[in-house]
């Protein structure tokens, strides 16, 4: 018998782009990005403040800035997309998420970036529900992380989503909470 110990950084696994992306695989990202909403309101539902300030992880960033992240990383993504649907593959903007989940605001209530996430994810699911084979295939290019199709992008930001609930999620487990 092997014990399976589970990374605490990746307790979904890391992302792994498939070899070739499905009309399923899009839906299923699609479903993913349409669920978070909720999900990260029920990750977080009943923690006190106290419990919000918790690292997930020794030496990671705390509930409170998990949440915040997501829509740091996920508004970034949304005007990503955009570009790739609008632009000839232009290359996009990085930012630095460790610096900008340091900056004051990273203390707001969670409410705010559920809120801002709610409404977000509602015009970026509408947005992918529309997208012609050819939409699909456009991208963008990071300066760093190289070229990446629009159908690319959403399945990395479907496991970005689960991802990071799953920090929330099993932090509560560990704790009992
Ligand atoms: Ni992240």
């Amino acid at each position: 018998m092997s014990v399976t110990v589970v990374d605490p950084r990746y307790p979904v696994g890391k992302f792994e782009r498939p070899e070739t992306i499905t009309q399923e695989d899009r839906l299923n990202a699609i479903a993913s990005l349409a669920e978070l909403p909720e999900q990260l309101r029920n990750a977080v539902e009943g923690m006190d403040s106290k419990q919000l300030n918790t690292p997930y992880r020794e030496g990671g960033w705390t509930v409170r800035q998990l949440v915040h992240h997501i829509a740091d990383s996920h508004m970034n993504a949304f005007i990503r997309v955009r570009l790739a649907l609008t632009e000839n593959w232009p290359t996009i903007k990085p930012y630095d998420e460790k610096a900008w989940a340091t900056l004051h605001d990273s203390a707001a209530p969670v409410e705010w970036s559920l809120e801002l996430i709610e409404s977000l994810h509602a015009r970026w699911v509408m947005m992918l529900q529309s997208l012609s084979d050819e939409q699909w295939q456009r991208g963008y290019r990071h300066p760093e992380n190289g070229p990446s199709t629009v159908e690319e992008a959403t399945l990395m930001y479907a496991w970005h989503s689960r991802h990071h609930v799953a920090h929330i999620t099993h932090l509560r487990a560990a704790g009992g909470w």
